[in-house]
């Protein structure tokens, strides 16, 4: 099943290590600020693991599903299954994805991050549903990001793909049209929402932001 575009028009990304809040609370405000699927990444320094990881996952995935969002988990397939989310992202590190998706159940999205025409181009032959295409700019948020790889670049990635493509790294409302104008289907936030004070408008400010012609 396509992955319908409207869906990933504003991503947004969290783990409980890039809020001093309570990360439900954050989640529940960028919903109601227009986000249009939300990814759950319980990764970096003092990130949570087992139970609490779980108990967290369990809170957002229960958040999403009240208000219809659809809820991906970054990297764990296992937790994506158990949660039972919509869909697992997965990076060049992670396993490789014709293996994933056989362990995932029939439906499940599996969304990949790539840098690179070459890696874009063997991602949608080996059945990925969307992209991740980034660091689009400089990024302290993830911590062993690559160097920004540019608008030209994810220009020429979205020439030689025809799988939606969501943009990452360094996005936020002033940068967000020209992404959309070089072929994305949506942006990627984790920063621009996360710390942007009051979630809820700084959601609804970067939905603006998108609805630029394509
Ligand atoms: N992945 P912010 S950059 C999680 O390039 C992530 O694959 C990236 O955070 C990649 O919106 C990144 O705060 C961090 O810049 C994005």
């Amino acid at each position: 099943m396509m992955l319908d575009k409207k869906i990933l028009r504003l991503y947004f990304i969290l783990g409980s290590v890039n809020t001093s809040e309570n990360p439900a609370h954050v989640l529940q405000q960028a919903i109601e600020g227009g986000i249009t699927i939300f990814q759950y990444r319980e990764k970096g320094l003092n990130a949570k693991s087992g139970v609490g990881k779980l108990t967290l996952g369990i809170e957002l995935r229960n958040t999403c599903l009240e208000n219809n969002v659809p809820f991906i988990v970054n990297d764990d397939i296992e937790l994506a299954i158990k949660l039972r989310a919509n869909g697992v992202h997965i990076g060049q590190q992670d396993e490789n994805i014709i293996k994933v998706k056989e362990r995932l159940p029939k439906g499940m999205y599996v969304g990949v991050s790539v840098s690179t025409v070459e890696e874009a181009i063997l991602a949608e032959e080996q059945g990925a549903d969307y992209l991740g295409v980034g660091p689009i700019h400089g990024t302290s948020t993830k911590e062993d990001a690559l160097k920004p790889i540019g608008i030209e670049r994810l220009i020429e990635i979205s020439k030689n793909v025809t799988i939606p493509i969501v943009a990452i790294g360094g996005i936020k409302k002033e940068n967000a049209g020209e992404i959309i104008n070089a072929g994305a289907t949506g942006i990627s936030v984790i920063s621009a929402i996360s710390q942007g004070g009051t979630y809820k408008k700084a959601a609804r400010d970067l939905e603006l932001a998108t609805r630029v012609l394509n």
